[in-house]
This record gives structure tokens, sequence and C-alpha cells, in this order.
């Protein structure tokens, strides 16, 4: 019998629950197999006994037992197929699931059009959107053809009008943890962490279908994930193939693990391994246990791959045996050890691997493994330096794997510090498959979709980013034929998006799992029905910064100015805005006609013109919140300024360092200002802080400090509980009673205690600066509110407070707008990852979107940086809100978000309003997938991309 039936129980098909006829017929051949071999058996077993009158080796065993055995050297030599066959129905399907009809969609089908070579398909010719009818029934997609009559289909037929809108199928996510962490980050079955070799694990025994996160993470589109057990492990066991519907609304009677089979036959089995630095950290153990370095991982892998060959050869040799003699003649039972049985499964091709391999070391002897022992490799995830080595992988025994990669998440860890946002595209171009993935909770899965966006903008096609998010990681998990496309005999699973997915802020509108709608009543953005995406070629082209010091150059095709950097004289009606930079400085901006003339004439001067396509003009962007010049590998203390100081404070412009890769990314993306606090990273600080020019040199270069002091930072999120104050409660009492003394002592503070804890708390109270305190918590920030007007009652002096965080803000919006508070999002998008979080808003179809709630309130808001890498995104950010806004915000209002917003808020005069100020000029709209800058300047950095 095959012997993952025997681990597993056996998918109970809703649409044939009853009788199960595929079951049955499966037993009643081996039961009949079973009796036929034993009467056999027996027979010839009872003749030799008469003849010989001798016992025959092995009579001792059970025969009943051997004729098992020898079911299983059977299943031990399948090859699994992928499955083609046309089905008559989904297994998945729910019979109470009607037919549905989606009108009138644009639609993305996976493929190109018929005939196009393989070639050309790869170079981007013939893929497209195409307007369309889309038909499903019995869980399957049945037609894709414009027009479809309803005349023509099954009575009680549904009607959905998708209004134009696009439509793609489900998006597979084939890094994910969901559901292996509880909400909150308050109970973890991601490692079995007791070996480092744990094969026979199965991240299914843990998965917990109750979890929130599968509404939210399939409101964002997703339909279909792997749920791998985490990286800790060298080899960490089995994974599984799930899709994200279950329980009463799908049609199902409970809630259950066994419902969401992706593939309710399981034809495939999957293997999560990992190699560096996790499981050297979790294990190595001087003088104890291994693997202490990358030499001991190569030998765990080898040493473990080397048990599963012999216990392969030895079931081998058995069954061979069992076949030439007879198996009632064996001696032994065959060799079963669930130890073994999974690696012995991945050497028989039955296993698709996973291996989480970050550096080159990491996958060159992976690939030796894979020579050395035959087997296959799928995708290598977390795979960053793998654009540094495609003939690597290329050598790959069986078959190059893909590269499942993050779009812009790096820089984190050493293995991550050397990471390009270029991978996908190069990668792509050396003909290796990328795909995005989460690694749900590390990036919230219900957003994968948006890091196939974003590798969109770093140069991948389009066809190949948008494949990377379906039929990619499909094919990669062998259901490329049942999933991941929108074709007649796939699995009914579509989202209908309000706007083109690759885009900031693609929401799905409706999401179908097997033909059954998945949200009852969504909460529809009103968004305009926009056409899908124009691919531009041009992303693919790498940009090098020039210093262009001493030359002129004229930018043309500018079509959109922040108002900032208008002159008053600027008309931007009907001649074209051009913008002149002359030295590092913006010397016109508008139609500028008699300084071209005037250039035109003075020949002296070196000149250079750069046409833009939709150039935009803008003021830098702020990263507010980061440890952006404190910190440089999140995961390195050594490259961290160090934590805050518990007690009293210290200034973060003390600890800057300048010159890393982090604030060199920063520059590039248009982000020339940090405000950055004491801490080692995340929303946490404590101290004053400092607000910067991130393309300085060094603290003394001028311009580099554009602000010494900002705000005085203390944290109110969990991270408050410890040291002296053990509790949230004690934590704010803590801030309340040095405020208070702060605001009965009216001294001025004098120079000699100028930097002490308690003079910049007068400095607070006297109003001078502002109190950022990091928080997520309705309750906490209700506590702030109070606390707020306890002070200023004794103070008699507006405190002016920013809460940093704020992920659950929006359920105090109205007493955070009556008490003057500002809040900065950080992250922009909650998903509960800590307990204070839980109830952040992921937005539409599930829920209302937390921005729009604080701008209707009037609550003042900005978009901080909660991790460092997501400086690279701030634009996009700000374009997800300024998208999701339904007119609320203007597009500079959404650029403010990430700017000016801060200065008001912190109470900052932007020192450089002028247009002498700090300026940056895009190519496209900084808001949105594919705005790339072109050029930046004025204070300090000057830097020109050509
Ligand atoms: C399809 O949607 C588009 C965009 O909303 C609309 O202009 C068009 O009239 C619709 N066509 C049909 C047949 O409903
Ligand atoms: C004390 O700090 C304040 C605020 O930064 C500053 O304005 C003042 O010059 C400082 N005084 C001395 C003596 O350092
Ligand atoms: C979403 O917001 C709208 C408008 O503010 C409100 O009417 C509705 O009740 C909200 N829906 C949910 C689910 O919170
Ligand atoms: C404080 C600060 O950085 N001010 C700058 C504003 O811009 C002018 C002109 O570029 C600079 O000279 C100042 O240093």
């Amino acid at each position: 019998m095959d012997k993952r039936a025997e681990l597993l129980p056996s998918y109970n098909d809703a649409t044939t629950a009853s009788t199960r006829p595929w079951l049955h017929r499966r037993q009643k051949r081996r039961t009949f197999r079973f009796i036929g071999a034993a009467a056999l058996t027996y027979l010839a077993y009872t003749t030799l006994r008469i003849a010989n009158n001798t016992e025959p080796a092995g009579s001792t065993l059970s025969i009943a037992k051997l004729q098992a055995d020898l079911d299983v050297c059977s299943a031990l030599r399948q090859h699994p197929a992928e499955p083609k066959a046309a089905r008559h129905h989904n297994k998945r399907w729910i019979k109470s699931t009607k037919p549905v009809l989606i009108r009138n969609a644009t639609v993305w089908t996976g493929e190109p059009v018929a005939g196009t070579s393989e070639e050309d398909a790869r170079a981007g010719k013939g893929w497209g959107w195409i307007t369309s009818d889309v038909f499903t029934d019995k869980g399957l997609i049945l037609k894709v053809q414009p027009e479809i009559k309803e005349s023509e289909l099954p009575h009680g037929t549904e009607v959905f009008d998708a209004k134009g809108r696009q439509l793609t199928a489900g998006i597979v996510d084939m890094h994910s943890h969901a559901g292996l962490e509880s909400v909150g980050n308050l109970q973890s079955d991601d490692n079995e962490m007791s070996v480092d070799v744990t094969p026979y694990v199965r991240s299914l025994d843990a998965i917990d279908p109750l979890q929130p996160e599968f509404e939210y993470i399939k409101s964002g589109g997703v339909t279909t994930s792997l749920f791998l057990p985490g990286s800790g492990n060298n080899i960490g066991g089995e994974a599984f193939v799930l899709k994200f519907a279950v329980g009463p609304k799908n049609g199902r009677a409970e809630i259950s693990q066994q419902d969401l089979f992706a593939d309710p036959d399981r034809n495939w089995r999957y293997l999560k391994m990992a190699c560096g630095e996790n499981p050297k950290r979790v294990y190595g153990k001087l003088g104890e246990r291994g693997p202490y370095s990358r030499l001991g991982e190569a030998w765990e892998f080898r040493h473990a791959f080397e048990q599963a060959r012999a216990y392969v050869q030895e079931q081998d040799d058995w069954c061979a045996k069992a076949d030439a003699v007879g198996v009632e003649n064996m001696e032994t039972y065959l060799r079963q050890d669930l130890q073994w049985e999974t690696l012995g499964a991945v050497l028989r091709g039955q296993v698709r691997v996973n291996t989480h391999c970050y550096t080159i070391p990491d996958l060159e002897a992976m690939v030796r493994h894979t020579n050395e022992f035959k087997f296959r490799v799928y995708a290598f995830h977390h795979a960053h330096q793998t654009y540094l080595v495609p003939e690597v992988l290329k050598r790959t025994w069986g078959g190059t794997p893909a590269a499942a990669l993050f779009a812009d998440n790096m820089y984190y860890k050493v293995e991550a510090y050397t990471a390009s946002e270029r991978a996908g595209a190069i990668l792509y171009a050396h003909n290796i498959t990328p795909t995005y993935v989460s690694d749900n909770p590390v990036i919230n899965s219900q957003h994968v979709v948006f890091e196939a966006a974003k590798a969109y903008g770093y140069g991948l096609p389009y066809h190949a980013a948008l494949a990377g998010v379906t039929s990619a990681p499909a094919e990669l998990l062998g259901l490329g034929d049942r999933i991941g496309k929108i074709k007649p005999g796939f699995d009914a699973d579509i989202v209908v998006w309000d706007s083109d997915p690759l885009s900031a802020g693609a929401t799905p509108v409706q999401v179908w799992i097997d033909g059954a709608q998945q949200f009852a009543t969504p909460i529809e953005l009103k968004k305009p029905v926009a056409p899908a995406i124009q691919p531009n070629g041009d992303l693919a082209k790498a940009q090098t910064a020039e210093d262009l010091q001493d030359t002129v150059v004229i930018y043309t095709g500018i079509s959109r100015v922040h108002g900032s950097l208008l002159s008053s004289e600027t008309s931007t009606d009907r001649e074209e805005t051009v913008a002149i930079v002359a030295g590092g400085k913006l010397t016109c901006v508008g139609p500028c006609v008699s300084e071209l003339a005037e250039l035109k004439s003075a020949s002296s001067k070196t000149t250079k013109t750069v046409r833009l396509k939709n150039g935009h003009l803008t003021p830098p962007l702020v990263a507010f919140g980061s440890s952006l010049g404190l910190a440089e590998i999140d995961a390195e203390s050594d490259t961290h300024d160090g934590p805050y100081l518990e007690d009293g404070i210290t200034f973060a412009v003390d600890g800057l360092s300048f010159g890393g890769k982090q604030l060199a990314r920063a520059v590039e993306h248009g982000v020339t200002r940090a405000f950055t606090a004491p801490g080692t990273g995340g929303i946490d600080s404590k101290g004053v802080s400092v607000g910067f020019n991130t393309g300085a040199k060094n603290v003394l270069e001028d311009g580099a400090i554009i602000y010494p002091e900002v705000a005085l930072h203390y944290p109110l999120t969990l991270g408050a509980k410890g040291g002296k104050t053990p509790s949230i409660s004690s934590a704010i009492n803590a801030l309340r009673t040095q405020l208070l003394s702060a605001a009965s002592d009216k001294k001025d503070p004098d120079s000699t205690a100028n930097n002490t804890e308690s003079a910049w708390l007068k400095r607070v109270v006297a109003g001078e600066f502002a109190l950022v305190l990091s928080a997520h918590s309705a309750d906490t920030i209700a506590s702030i509110i109070r606390l707020k007007s306890q002070i200023e009652s004794v103070a008699s002096q507006t405190l002016r407070i920013v809460i940093l965080g704020g992920a659950e803000a929006h359920l105090v919006a109205d007493e955070l707008a009556a008490s003057r508070i500002a809040v900065v999002l950080a992250p922009l998008l909650p998903h509960a990852q800590s307990w204070d979080q839980r109830r952040g808003l992921t937005g539409p179809p599930l829920t209302n979107v937390s921005t729009n709630i604080l701008l209707d309130a009037g609550v003042q808001l900005g978009i901080g940086v909660e991790e460092t890498w997501e400086t690279r995104d701030l634009g996009l950010l700000a374009g997800i809100a300024f998208a999701n806004s339904e007119g609320r915000l203007s597009f500079e209002q959404a650029l403010d978000l990430v700017g000016s917003n801060f200065y008001s808020m912190l109470g900052l005069k932007d020192v450089n309003t002028s247009s002498q100020a700090d300026w940056v000029i895009w190519e496209g709209s900084p808001l949105e997938i594919g705005g790339q800058v072109r050029a930046l300047g004025g204070t300090r950095t000057t830097r020109v991309w050509t």
C-alpha cells in the first residue's frame, strides 16, 4: 500500500463523501490481491511441507505482512505524474456551489496567444489582457470566451459583472508559514527544534485553520500556498499545498485541515530544507553538537542522505528478491523506518524539495549534494545570491531550480546583505524562473502580489512577474495543469481586481476558490475602472549614477511638479514643463523659454538633455522611525550603534554612521532625509532623534545634519515591558511621573544639565519639542490621550505628541483628532504581528482602510518605516494610501505622508522650502510601480542617473 496514504488520513471528498468509489476500488483491489496471494502461498507451503517435511525459510513470518510489504514495493516504484487528464469535476468542489458566469472581465489567461513560439513568449511577445467572460461549474473553469450567452448556461447560474476589471487566476504563494503561528505571535509551531535533521515531521500536524490570517491572506487574492516548516533545521520536514477555502463559509460541515488539500489525491509530496546561518545558530553547541559551521551542515545533509540511500537500496534489494523468489520465501520483512521514509521518497523522485539557501557557498554545496545523491531541488528560497551564480544553479541534478525571492526585503542579515532588487530580472535573463513569495509572516502573504509588482518595477518583464505569483509557482508545485491559469479545465480559483494586480494598491473585489465565492459582503473601494498596465520594457535598463556638477542638465517631459517646488511664475499650461539643473541646483522649473534660449546661445556651457516619459518633480521623501543611519545589518549588533539606554537618554546624532548600503538605497529611491531615534531597529526607541541627509559623507559635512534634535522618543509597545517598567501601566506611569515633575519645575534647564532626560522632558512640556511614543494598542493610545490632558492641565501648555506604529489607531480616531495627536503608521498595513496589533485593519475586501478612517476623523498622518528595507518602498506605500483613498488624498497630500507632514507634526521648520531646496526628478510617478529616480540634488547630494 502507498506508504503516504498510510501516514496521512485520506481526503474526505465532499462530492463523493458517502461513497468514495475511488477509495473503495483501491481497497477492494488490494483485498482481492491479498486474499488471492495468501491462498496460493498457503497451497505452495503445504505442498512443500508434505513433500520435504521441512520448514521453509521464513516460515515464522506472517504471510499477510509479507504480502502487504510487497504492495509497498509497488508504491515505492511509483513516480508521480502531474495530473493532466480532463476532469468531470474538481474533487474539492462542494455540490452546493452554483455555476458562475463572470461577465465582462479583462482577463490575464497566464499564457501567450496560441502559436507563440517559446522564444517569443520568453521575450514577452503574445501576452496580453483580453476582454472575456469566464464560466465555472463543478469547481472548474469551463469556458473563457467573450459574450457567453446566459441562455446556454445551466439553470441557476450566478452572474457576476466584472465591469471590465482585471481578472487573474488565484495567487499562489509557494512559501508560507500561515497557520503555524497563532495570531499576535503567541505560539509558534514553525520548527521542530529537537534535532537538526527532522525529515519525518510534517507542517500539516500544526496548521490551525482557525487562524484569522487565513481570511486576510485570501483577501489579497491568495488562493493556494505551500505551507512549509520553518528554516531552523537543515532538514525541516514535509510541507503541504493547501487552499484557503475552509469551513462552513465554504459550504463544508466543519473546519478541518483535511478540507485544505489543494490536490485531494496528494499526488506529490514536498520537503523543506534549509542551509546557512539558521541551523548552525540554532544547533551548534561548542564541543557538544553540530552543526556548528557550514562544514558541519554539509555533513548533516550528506550523512542524512547516506542513510536514506542505504535505506532505499535495502528496500529495492528486498523488493527485487521478493519478485524473484516469491514473497512467501522472504526471510525478513521489508524494512520501513519512518525516520528515513521521507528522504527515501526524495531519492525516489516522489517529493519536491524546496531549500532555503542564500549564499554562494550554500547554493554550491547544495548543488553538490544533489549530484552526489541524485535528487532534485525545485526551488531555492531566500535565494538572494542566486543572481550571481546562474551557471552553478544549472548544474543542479535533475533540472535547474527556480529562485523563490522577495522583491526588495534584504540586508536584514549577513546572508541577505549581497542582494539585488534586480535579481529576478537577471535570473530571468539567464533562463531561470523567479517566483515571489511572502515567507508569511515575514511579509504578509496577503500582499505577495506586491512583491511581483515591485519585481516588475525593478526590470523583470511584466508577464514573468505576474507568472511569478501564479503559473510559475503552480508548475513548481506539480500543479501547473490545474492552478495558476485561467483556462478551461483548471480549478476555478479566480480573482477580480479593482486595478491592475501589478499596480500600487491593487485590491481584490472578489475571490473564488473551486468556483465558490469567498466574500459574502466584500468591502469594495470606489475606484474608477482603469486599463491594465502597458508593460514598460525600459524598466529593464540599468541606470548608472553620474555626478554631473559641471554640466547643465535639461529635463524635458515633466508632467507633474509638487507645489512646494513650483515658483510663482511657473505656468504649467500649454507649454511643456522642463527642469533645468545646474551645479546641483534647480535653476528653472516651467516652460523656461528664456533660460533655454540663453543656454542655446552660450555655447561655452556643456549641456545635456534628458527626455523623460511622465516626469515628476518632488521634494525628497523622509524616512521616519527606522534605524537608518544607526544600523546597517539588522541581525548584526556590530553594525549597530547599539541599544537605547533604559535609564537616561542618548542622542542619535552621536551614533550616526554613513556610507552603508542602506543609505545608498535610500538615496536611490528619493529618500534623502531620515529622522532616526536611538535604538536597534523596529519602531521602539528612546532618546533624541536626529534629522539628517542620507547622502552625506559624514556628520561634519556641510548640510549633513538637518536637525541635530528632532524629538524625544519613548517606547510604549509590548517592547516597553522590561527592566524598571515590567508592565505597560508602569511604563505609562513612569512617563507621567517624569512629565509632571518637569511641568512643575519651571526653571530653565541649566547648561551643565542640558543633555539630561529631565532637561529634555522640560523642553517637551514647554512645547519646544515633540514627544514621539511608539504604540499599537488602541488602549495604550487611549492612555496616552489621557496622559496628555493630565500633563497639559498642570503645564498649561499644549504638548506635541506623535504616535509611531498605530496599528489600532483607527479605533480611537476621533479621540486622537480631538486631542490633536498625530499618527505615523508603521507599518502602513498591519497584520497582527504582535498581540497589540491584532485589531489592525488588513483592508478590503475584508475590512475598511485604516488611513481613510483616520483621515475622515481629521488625524494628521504620516507613513513611517518599521524595518529599514522598507525605506525603498516609501513612495509606493504613499501610492497605496493614495490609490485606496477614494479621493480623500490628492497626489501632493499622498506624497506629504512621507514628506512635509513630518515637519508639521513635529513642529519643525522645513529648513529648505525655497526653490533652493532638495528636489527629486522621477521618470514615472513616485507613487506608482516603475517610478524611478533620475536625478536629485539641493542641499547636499547631487546625483544624476543616465
Ligand atoms: C464592460 O465594462 C466596460 C468598462 O466598465 C464598459 O465600458 C462596457 O460597457 C462593459 N461591456 C459590457 C458588455 O457590459
Ligand atoms: C541646550 O539645548 C538646547 C536645545 O537643543 C540648545 O538650544 C541650547 O543651545 C543648549 N545649551 C547649551 C548650553 O548647550
Ligand atoms: C466601513 O466604513 C464605512 C464608512 O465609514 C462604514 O459605513 C462601514 O460600516 C464600515 N464597514 C466596516 C465593516 O467596518
Ligand atoms: C539647515 C540647512 O541644511 N540649511 C540649508 C538650506 O539650503 C541652503 C541652500 O542650499 C543651504 O545653504 C543650507 O545649509
